[in-house]
């Protein structure tokens, strides 16, 4: 019979074989790229949002201060359904989710959170200064205002309080399919029947560090309280800095119920790259829905640690943003659904 201590001592050294041995079938990832930045954003939101995120990265900054910057400016223009311009929940009160992580496996990420202006810095904050990666609600509102946030006065935008009277008529919840894309809203880029949009971009800085960020006011005139996919960590966002970064947009509980971000870098841990792992991702997606698939969208990005960036949408109609140089390109995603 081997003694407690050989027998420990053997199962230390099989631990550490295992810590570094590859998966069966798993292709081990060439270094990550360096000095080649790139960031990547969903919907032409997204291209406001990577020039803000370019003005860190372009001069060498980090992928974490890009990625909340790029977010930043989207929660700022209050133009539709990210921040506080953002259409409200069926009580008629907007409700904030958002996450960050970055390239240390460090994540944060805040859920229905009211009256502050930037998510995604109180997310940040939270990654940074506490032992907790989420909080929401009322506690996520007074560790923010602890914070030195400002609390926004609890009142809508004039557009989204069209929007909700509008919605009033009917009281009926049916997103709509695409409704992030601004060119197809019936009435401009405000004040149309939004359901739901969201912002979430990865990040790649020139010491090849990735870290990705989402926020969104959420699926428009959802039930009070009701959370997305977008501020859970492996759902709406995750980054594994020795394989990659994905992040999801779209209706949020069919993301949360495969957890996409997530399945999307451990498809790329297996070698896909990273429009096949969105792929897989999207038909695992459909092939749950089944014939429920059509009436929904659901989209995802992602990169890899050789900076490599790729998409794929259940529908036609998703766009995501790519910048390589200061000037963003808007690029129309492949998807499932012919
Ligand atoms: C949610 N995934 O709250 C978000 C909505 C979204 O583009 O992404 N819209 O379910």
């Amino acid at each position: 019979m081997p003694s407690r201590r050989k027998f420990l001592h053997a199962s230390a050294a099989g631990l550490a074989g295992l810590a570094t041995a590859p998966l069966a079938g798993a292709a081990l990832p060439p270094a990550p790229a360096q000095g080649r930045p790139v960031v990547i954003s969903t919907w032409d939101a997204g291209l406001n949002a990577n020039r803000g995120a370019w003005k860190i990265l372009g001069p060498g900054g980090y992928a974490l201060d890009a990625v909340e910057a790029g977010v930043m400016v989207t929660e700022a223009e209050q133009n539709c359904c990210v921040g506080l311009g953002g259409n409200p929940d069926r009580d008629g009160i907007v409700t904030l989710d958002a996450c960050i992580m970055d390239d240390k496996y460090n994540c944060g990420s805040v859920a229905a959170l009211e009256r502050i202006r930037h998510p995604v810095s109180v997310a940040r904050r939270l990654m940074e200064r506490t032992p907790h990666v989420m909080l929401v609600g009322a506690g996520a509102q007074q560790f923010a205002v602890a914070q030195g946030f400002a609390l926004e006065p609890a009142q809508l935008s004039p557009d989204a309080e069209k929007a909700y009277a509008e919605w009033l008529k009917t009281s009926q919840y049916k997103p709509i399919i695409n409704i992030e894309n601004s060119k197809i809203r019936p009435t401009g880029p405000v004040g149309g029947p939004q359901n739901h949009d969201t912002i979430a971009m990865l990040a790649m800085d020139a010491q090849g560090r990735l870290s990705g960020s989402c926020t969104t006011s959420g699926m428009g005139f959802k039930m009070r309280g009701r959370v997305g996919d977008s501020p859970i960590i492996g759902a709406g966002l995750f980054v594994d800095p020795t394989v990659g970064a994905a992040a999801a947009t779209g209706q949020g509980e069919d993301v949360i119920r495969m957890a996409g971000a997530h399945t999307v870098v451990e498809l790329m841990r297996q070698g896909r790259s990273p429009q096949a792992a969105c792929r897989e991702a999207v038909a695992r997606i459909a092939a749950i829905k089944g014939a429920q698939a059509k009436d929904i969208q659901v989209a995802f990005i992602a990169l890899n640690a050789q900076g490599e960036s790729g998409s794929f949408a259940l529908q036609k109609g998703f766009s995501y943003s790519l910048s390589t140089t200061d000037t963003p390109v808007l690029h129309a995603s492949e998807f499932l659904l012919k």
